[in-house]
């Protein structure tokens, strides 16, 4: 690869635009949303009036030849009720994605984050990873036209090149998708470029040169030199949440398993860090039986290893084939449902083990545990604190005593309702809500 090539550019979309803009584009897509949705739900009641009608006819009419004409009409009808449900339930599923939120209204239980400490995560991001050409681009540009948004990202031809941009799309405001390189059979560096991606070490927006290749040009030792080593760790925030794997159904290449072993660290790792990747097949279109879906399943789930995720097929919007079309949009909403879902389990896995840490932590440095006494807590924070107003922390103790606050715990559960009264300098209650966060 000459130096030209040995450059990976990085960029993200959508962040410059006018936010005014943005939301006003917003609020017309929710506007347009909600109009189709009264349609939809004036068709429905319409057909289940007609239904009714049909029904008490039938009732009425003895001629048998006219009661079949009724019967077929009424299958109609009912055929018709089902497809005007299932565009309801894209239209419901649609909205919700629109407004998700993370910090309000997260898809899984919001108990499951509660005492994690998550509030500093701003955005979701989904990483895109797959072969050259699988479909990853046209699946983010799919994705945007069903969620309502206006499509950024396009197909970039037959993915012979592979993609060297690490590009993120916007997606609704919390949600974002990192489209990353695609890769080819003997790929020795996917592993560590994925895990750059994925741990936020390859920043979208940033222009670098490959370090792999920056090292082997500089060192005689064969350029061993980890990627890894060699970028800033960055914070859980910048962390990719959930992964979604695309494969082409059609690609020959699944059958004889080409892309099974280049994916086999990455596949550990998922394992290893809580990450259960979402599974996308692409180019449904091409896949004429259900015997052929079936393969492809089958053989995507070899290739990325069946990781406990969920698999979803889809025929993507492409240049030959951008009709709207309500099969393709809830496909692609489905998969969107999914990732997020795997990027809340993700955050939640990592969150718990992060606190269980601390938590060891702080046990090992002799700080306080949950079930110690108040008095064991308030004696040792007098201590490290040099604090001297030993009236103050007996008031206090007092206190806890008659409102039977007994362990740190309970202090800690009760603290905002009794903080106020507690007779302690600014000072003394800050360290306490200090030490507190810390269990
Ligand atoms: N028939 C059909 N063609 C598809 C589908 N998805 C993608 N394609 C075509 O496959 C080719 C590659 O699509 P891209 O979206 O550029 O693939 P990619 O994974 O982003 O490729 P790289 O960026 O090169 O890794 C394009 O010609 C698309 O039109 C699909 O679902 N059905
Ligand atoms: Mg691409």
């Amino acid at each position: 690869m000459g130096s030209e090539e040995s450059k990976i550019k990085y960029s993200e979309s959508r962040d410059t635009a006018d936010p005014t803009a943005c939301e006003q584009g917003r609020l017309r897509a929710q506007e347009e949303h909600e109009r189709k949705m009264k349609e939809l739900q004036g068709e429905l009641e319409r057909l289940r009036l007609r239904s009714l009608r049909d029904a008490e006819e039938r009732a009425r009419i003895e001629d048998e030849e006219l009661r079949e004409n009724l019967d077929v009409q009424q299958r109609e009808t009912e055929k018709l009720a089902r497809e005007l449900k299932e565009k309801e339930k894209t239209l419901q599923l649609k909205e919700t994605l629109m407004n998700y939120d993370f910090q309000c209204h997260p898809r899984i239980r919001k108990e499951a984050f509660r005492d994690l400490r998550v509030d500093n995560i701003e955005f979701i991001r989904i990483a895109l990873i797959g072969p050259a050409g699988s479909g990853k681009t046209s699946f983010i540009g799919t994705l945007q036209r069903a969620i309502g948004e206006t499509q950024s990202a396009f197909e970039h031809g037959k993915g012979g090149e592979g993609d060297i941009l690490l590009q993120e799309y916007y997606v609704q405001k919390q949600i974002r998708i990192l489209d990353t390189r695609g890769f080819f059979e003997r790929d020795d560096k996917l592993f560590d470029e994925c895990l750059n991606i994925l741990t936020g070490r390859i920043r979208p927006g940033e222009e670098i040169e490959r370090e792999h290749e920056k090292s082997e040009n500089r060192s005689s030792d064969g350029g061993q030199e980890s990627m890894m080593t060699a970028r800033k760790i960055q914070p859980f925030s910048k962390y990719v949440h959930a992964v979604i794997f695309v494969v082409k159904g059609n690609d020959r290449r699944l059958e004889t398993g080409t892309y099974t072993e280049p994916l086999k660290k990455i596949r550990a790792h998922f394992q290893r860090e809580g990450h259960t990747p979402v599974t996308v097949i692409t180019c449904l279109d091409k896949l004429k039986t259900e015997e052929d879906q079936r393969n492809a399943c089958g053989m995507a789930a070899q290739v990325t290893g069946g990781a406990g995720g969920r698999t979803h097929l889809i025929s993507n919007y492409t240049e030959e084939n951008n009709n709207r079309s309500i099969t393709v949009e809830r496909a692609a909403l489905d998969i969107l449902e999914s990732a997020l879902i795997s990027a809340e389990s993700f955050i939640q896995i990592r969150k718990q083990r992060e606190k269980t840490h601390r938590k060891r932590e702080a046990m090992a440095s002799g700080q306080s545990s949950g079930v110690d006494s108040v008095e064991k807590f308030f004696a040792r924070l007098k201590q490290q604190h040099h604090w001297t107003e030993q009236g103050k922390v007996n008031s206090a103790l007092d206190y806890l005593r008659r409102q039977e606050i007994n362990t740190v715990m309970v202090l800690k559960e009760m603290w905002k309702e009794i903080k106020s009264d507690l007779p302690l300098s600014t000072g003394m209650r800050k360290v306490l809500e200090q030490e507190m966060g810390h269990i």
